[in-house]
């Protein structure tokens, strides 16, 4: 085989691996607000999902218009996906609040939601059975892990996508079939 074909299969391997490490969405500026937003696909609890973002700079996306929330839903939702944002009523049942401290004014409930589903749901999400509107869910009923979007109010300083332990392990696992691979082609050059 030569030289070129054999660097060629290698991109091409690493691309892959690459693009199966990072599936999250693309980086968007929202141009009304000059805000960015990036879906994670990485499941995360919302409390774990809220860290991760506070840790980049940036907060649970939080959908104050109607402008707003389209952009977000367009471009870094998903149809058929549960993904967390950044609202909740855990301090007082029912009266939901932004975890910015913005006006709770603007919403895009789903049909017959909120419900506070026995024994109760906190946190708002993207709703999977209802694309584009919202659902109540996570803890006190169950501990969900979903995808998320963080929102960054000024351009983020740093790439925002880090790997995971799992996808590190994957990453690891990718390099050393990769390299057995070439192995294997040299030796049957070679016989
Ligand atoms: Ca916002
Ligand atoms: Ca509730």
């Amino acid at each position: 085989m030569n030289r070129c074909l054999s660097i060629l299969l290698i991109l091409l391997f690493v691309t892959c691996t690459w693009q199966t490490a990072f599936a999250d969405s693309a980086l968007v500026q929202y141009p009304d607000n000059g805000h960015y937003y990036q879906r994670f696909d990485t499941s995360r609890t919302w409390s774990s999902a809220r860290t991760y973002c506070e840790g980049r700079g940036a907060h649970l996306a939080t959908l104050t218009s109607q402008g707003e929330d389209n952009f977000v839903y367009q471009n870094v939702g998903q149809d058929n996906v549960s993904i967390w944002l950044g609202g909740t009523d855990v301090n007082s049942e029912g009266n939901w609040e932004w975890i910015t401290g913005e006006t709770w004014s603007y919403t895009n409930w789903a049909p017959e939601r909120p419900n506070n589903l026995s024994p109760g749901q906190d946190y708002l999400s993207f709703f999977d059975d209802v694309p584009g509107q919202w659902d109540d869910s996570g803890p006190p009923l169950a501990d969900e892990t979903y995808a998320f979007i963080c929102e960054w109010e000024q351009q983020p300083l740093k790439p925002t996508a880090v790997p995971t332990m799992g996808e590190w392990g994957m990453i690891i696992f990718m390099i050393l079939a990769g390299l057995g691979s070439v192995y294997y082609l040299r030796r049957q050059r070679r016989a």
